[in-house]
């Protein structure tokens, strides 16, 4: 059991910004307290040391100094004491998402799908060698496996994870924690690989993983793998894309590979796709280009109105990238509708290449362009 909960521990501590560990203050500092603390250190993640269960206002936690995880917090999670505290601390300790971008030159790309889709024999196939198991058993990798290697003079590290199931199927699972770092894999990357049994088509399961990517914000590649196992003709290709485009209409950017990870076919041109559609995720649009087109946009189609006022829009401009976002000021922003964002999307998506990653268009009051030009 011990050795369960420690494997837990762990698969929380590496996919965490911040940790916050909770001891109990009545009980004294206990033996796994310590080894615990120990696990902490090692991990070289910030650590905020909560004492609990302190629920009288005299009582003390300089005990738990000797835990060398520096000031312990007060806490009393029943009485609610302390709680503010401890967030602010931890907030402390998160980095921002535009740091975490521009950390390294390294396209990271996760590798996610179903159990069995053949997400391990894609990452062999692109490696060239035998690093990680293979078998017909669904459900055979159960920890994210980080392959870093060069490609064409680019650095690339290749993540590995556990198949994603059904969630009905999970939560009681131990596989959870499999499921949690492919999660944690997602968060992390450039680029996501979606394989996809090509066999099976696009299922409900495989909607559910892609929309979770979209959601995150990530670019992704569509991996419609074992296309070695189909029967083919000269239309294939064309109906699968069909299928695909009905499938993902809330994501009409997506770039779909057919490959086969056993025999290989078409499996180098996903680090070339991998890079092409990281490039477009960090693209950045000059302001006054931008504006071009957001104007253009406006004059063509005229914004919308609600009980007789009209949207005015008056400046836009890129706030981030990785998502490329985009931010559009505004009289009113409640007078945004939520077609005619759609419209400014996919005009802007028309004007530059994103292909294969998500963009976002946000609405804000002009009162607010000062915070976004400071
Ligand atoms: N015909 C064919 N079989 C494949 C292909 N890719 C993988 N397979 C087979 O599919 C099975 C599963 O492959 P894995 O690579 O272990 O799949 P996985 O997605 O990593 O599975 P989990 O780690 O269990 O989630 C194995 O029997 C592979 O040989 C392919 O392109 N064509
Ligand atoms: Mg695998």
């Amino acid at each position: 059991m011990w050795q369960h909960i420690r494997a837990q521990a762990e698969t929380a501590i590496e996919i965490a910004d911040v940790i916050i560990f909770v001891v109990d203050g009545k009980g004294g500092i206990l033996p796994d307290d310590h080894a615990i603390a120990d696990m902490l250190r090692m991990s070289g993640k910030p650590v905020v040391l909560a004492v609990n269960k302190l629920d009288n206002p005299f009582e003390t936690a300089y005990e738990f100094y000797e835990l060398g995880l520096g000031d312990p917090y007060i806490l009393s999670a029943e009485h609610n004491i302390g709680i503010g505290d401890i967030l602010d601390e931890a907030c402390k300790h998160m980095r921002k998402a535009e740091e975490e971008g521009s950390e390294t030159d390294v396209i990271k790309i996760a590798v996610v799908g179903k159990p069995n889709a053949g997400k391990s024999s894609l990452v062999n196939k692109i490696l060239g060698t035998k690093r990680t198991i293979v078998s017909d058993v669904a459900g055979t990798t159960r920890d994210a496996i980080d392959s870093p290697f060069v490609h064409n003079g680019e650095n690339y590290l290749l993540i590995d994870t556990a198949g994603i199931r059904r969630k009905r199927s999970v939560e009681e699972d131990v596989e959870y924690y499999s499921v949690l770092r492919a999660f944690g894999a997602i968060k992390r990357a450039d680029v996501v690989f979606v394989v996809v049994d090509a066999e099976e088509g696009l299922t409900e399961q495989d909607l559910k993983i892609v929309g979770k990517v979209h959601e995150e914000g990530k670019a992704s590649l569509i991996v419609m793998n074992k296309w070695d196992k189909i029967e083919k003709d000269t239309h294939t290709v064309e109906k699968f894309n069909k299928d695909l485009k009905e499938k993902l209409k809330f994501m009409d950017y997506f770039v779909p590979m057919y490959v086969s990870a056993l025999t290989g076919k078409r499996v180098d041109k996903l680090l070339d796709e991998a890079k092409r559609v990281a490039a477009n995720a960090m693209r950045r649009i000059t302001t006054s280009v931008l504006n071009d087109v957001v104007m253009d946009l406006v004059a063509m189609n005229e914004p919308p109105t609600k009980n007789g006022r009209r949207l005015k829009l008056f400046f836009a401009t890129q706030a981030s990238v990785c998502p490329p976002t985009f931010v559009v000021f505004a009289n009113d922003p409640t007078l945004m509708h939520f077609s005619y964002q759609r419209y400014l999307e996919n005009g802007i998506r028309n004007a530059f290449d994103f292909s294969g990653t998500p963009i976002r268009v946000i609405v804000r009051d002009k009162t607010e362009e000062s915070e976004y030009n400071g």
